[in-house]
């Protein structure tokens, strides 16, 4: 009898907390909302997008960049106000290679301001285009890829202090470049790593040992490739 009412207490007491678990979960989740900022146009097809501080005022921003664009206009920084508005002097365009397919971005010549790479797989290369720190991009630097440059990656696979850049070509050949930064904005030949219907790409360290990893989408998988951190 005891037993049971034990049980039956417990299984009360179990329940209230479920209850009122559930409430305070509903609660958090009613807490959580989004609200939409007014519609920002962008100059065509917007393909990709990337965050950053591009004018070091410790505010996250945001660069686009655009399919089908004109020339001046395939890679766009939204300067954030602080007030979720991105117009007028806060939106800017720069050029690119033509018809970029992805992004990302880091400081690639090490003087503090962020810095953006593209690549493209209508000019078969990468493009750097340096920060100034204030919101701008530089022309850009084209760099000679594979195949159908599809996704671009970056970190340091060779943990040397310099950002490295990854390229996936789904061409043919298909492969991923690895371009080893100096950290003056320049990059030695590639090493390249055959890899058969390669898609996107994406850098960590996926196995925690300190030594950068990469993954890529192949076909409808996902492969990690393990980095030993050197070149
Ligand atoms: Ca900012
Ligand atoms: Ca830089
Ligand atoms: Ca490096
Ligand atoms: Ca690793």
């Amino acid at each position: 009898m005891w037993k049971a009412h034990t049980q039956s207490v417990v299984f009360l007491l179990k329940k209230l907390a479920f209850v009122f678990l559930s409430c305070l979960g509903l609660q958090l989740h009613a807490q959580v909302t989004f609200q939409g900022t007014p519609n920002i146009s962008l100059p065509s097809t917007p393909q990709e997008l990337a965050k950053g501080d591009f004018n070091n005022d410790g505010r996250i921003d945001f660069v686009s960049i655009q399919f089908n664009a004109f020339a001046n206009q395939q890679v766009t920084i939204l300067l954030n106000t602080g007030t979720g508005t991105f117009t007028g002097a806060n939106k800017r365009n720069f050029a690119s290679a033509t018809n970029p397919t992805d992004i990302a971005v880091g400081d690639f010549n090490e003087d503090g301001n962020l810095d953006v790479v593209t690549c493209s797989q209508s000019n078969d290369n990468f493009s750097l285009l340096l920060g100034d720190g204030a919101g701008n991009l530089a022309a850009p630097v084209n760099f000679a890829a594979g195949d159908l440059p599809q996704g671009i990656a970056v970190g340091d696979m060779n943990k040397d202090g310099n950002l490295d850049v990854l390229v996936s070509n789904r061409g043919t050949p298909d492969d991923v470049y690895i371009y080893f930064g100096n950290g003056a904005g320049n990059f030695v030949a590639p090493t390249i790593i055959t890899i058969v219907n390669v898609w996107d790409i994406t850098v960590a360290d996926f196995n925690g040992d300190t030594n950068p990893d990469f993954a890529v989408y192949v076909s409808n998988t996902v492969q990690v490739w393990f980095g030993d951190g050197t070149e």
